[in-house]
């Protein structure tokens, strides 16, 4: 290709046909090159392996201090006071993510995994004596809305507020189309009510929140820093899980030799849920910011642009991986991006691992046969892939 020639693609990544079925979209994106030009939003976007990883790793030249999401914060204002971890980078961020990766550490969380594994269980019992139920309602969001906010010390009234505050912030990262609009109906309301379980004395303090708040003490943080961390596992920490758990039942349930598998080996939980992360990956889009021109294989993008990184595309790269969308549960290496990589990859990894795996074995251990009912309806949101609801029947 000339220099300064690239291929211009035309669609809407944010659309409803994309968000529905993105994945011939990703492999046209994959094949058009390493770096294309998004004329709706002007924005260039990658889709391979080797340059979302690469983007990733290099936040000095693709800067999250901007937004994550298409609003470039240097031009335009944000929609809320910006995350100080998120949208953040070094030294900022190198600070701010200590103390996440503290109160989130696999030590940290060693003393929930005994509630996590009984409330699983206790869950599974009853979805198992009722045969049929929804997927969704019944297991992958009631399970993240009971445990998680127990795990971080928020009261148990209200919680409902969370799913809808998830919801605005995932779909703000994108355009401002009409289901942001939808989304943020409610902002208001939803917002005071976030805001209010952020503060110290609204957490219970043997809670992750608490732990937060303990940095404060230390005198790293301020308390409106603390105030803006514990918003932050509030925003991120949901409805990630909620499409995680949702996805992997999905996988679990279309492929009963996978499902037969898991059974017979519960200890393959792992890499299940892994690899159910990276075929219907949770988060599907970020963008970065560049701080200067950069070349990608031959095309300069220039500073200051907005470039949009397809995880979802990345991890079905058949240049990566063989067989890229067959889910195969003793897939082994990792590698792909659905966690991002780099300095911003996920602090609630390890929570996030023990929410699904807690789940999966509960269900290998008690339950023969997995089957959707029908067909199950996906939530369509800017950034985030699951779903709406999902008929399930078990047998055991
Ligand atoms: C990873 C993520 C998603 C959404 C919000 C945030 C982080 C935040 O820090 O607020």
């Amino acid at each position: 290709m000339a220099e300064d020639q690239y291929p211009a693609l035309d669609f809407d990544p944010f659309s409803d046909e994309f968000l529905t079925d993105p994945y011939p979209f990703h492999e046209r994106l994959r094949e058009a090159g390493p770096v294309v030009w998004l004329e709706r939003y002007r924005v260039w976007g990658m889709a391979r392996h080797r340059q979302v990883n690469a983007a990733l790793m290099n936040w000095e030249a693709f800067s999250s201090a901007a937004g994550v999401g298409l609003s470039n914060f240097n031009k335009e204002k944000p929609w809320r006071t910006p995350s100080i971890i998120l949208e953040a980078d070094p030294p900022l961020h190198t600070r701010t993510h200590k103390i996440l990766t503290r109160a989130l550490s696999p030590m940290s969380l060693h003393s929930l995994r005994a509630d996590f594994e009984h409330e699983a269980e206790r869950l599974v019992e009853e979805l198992v004596e009722r045969v049929t139920f929804d997927g969704v309602a019944d297991l992958a969001r009631a399970y993240p809305l009971k445990i998680f906010p127990d795990a971080l010390g928020i009261a148990p009234e209200g919680r409902e507020a969370l799913l809808a505050y998830g919801e605005m912030v995932f779909n703000a990262f994108g355009p401002r189309n009409e289901r942001f609009e939808r989304s943020m109906a409610n902002a208001a309301a939803v917002t005071a009510a976030i805001t209010a379980m952020c503060e110290r004395d609204a957490l219970d303090p043997s809670g992750i929140g608490a732990q937060v708040y303990r940095s404060v003490e230390e005198g790293v943080i301020s308390y409106d820093e603390a105030r803006l961390l514990v918003r932050s596992l509030l925003s991120a920490g949901l409805d990630t899980t909620v499409s995680a758990i949702g996805n992997a039942l999905y996988l679990l349930a279309r492929n009963v030799g996978e499902w037969r598998t898991l059974r017979d080996n519960p200890q393959l939980v792992r890499t299940a849920f892994d690899e159910a992360l990276r075929l219907e990956s949770p988060v599907q889009t970020f963008f970065r910011t560049t701080t200067r021109a950069f070349e990608v294989e031959g095309v300069r993008i220039p500073e200051g642009d907005k470039v949009l990184l397809f995880y979802g595309a990345a991890n079905r790269d058949p240049r990566r991986w063989i067989d890229p969308n067959r889910f195969d549960i003793r897939r082994r290496g990792g590698g792909h991006v659905a966690f991002g990589t780099g300095v911003h990859r996920c602090v609630g990894e390890a929570l996030s691992r023990i929410e699904g795996e807690c789940i999966l074995s509960a269900l290998a251990a008690r339950v023969k046969s997995l089957a959707l009912d029908g067909k199950p309806k996906l939530r369509l949101n800017n950034t985030l892939r699951g779903f709406e609801t999902m008929g399930l029947t078990v047998k055991t």
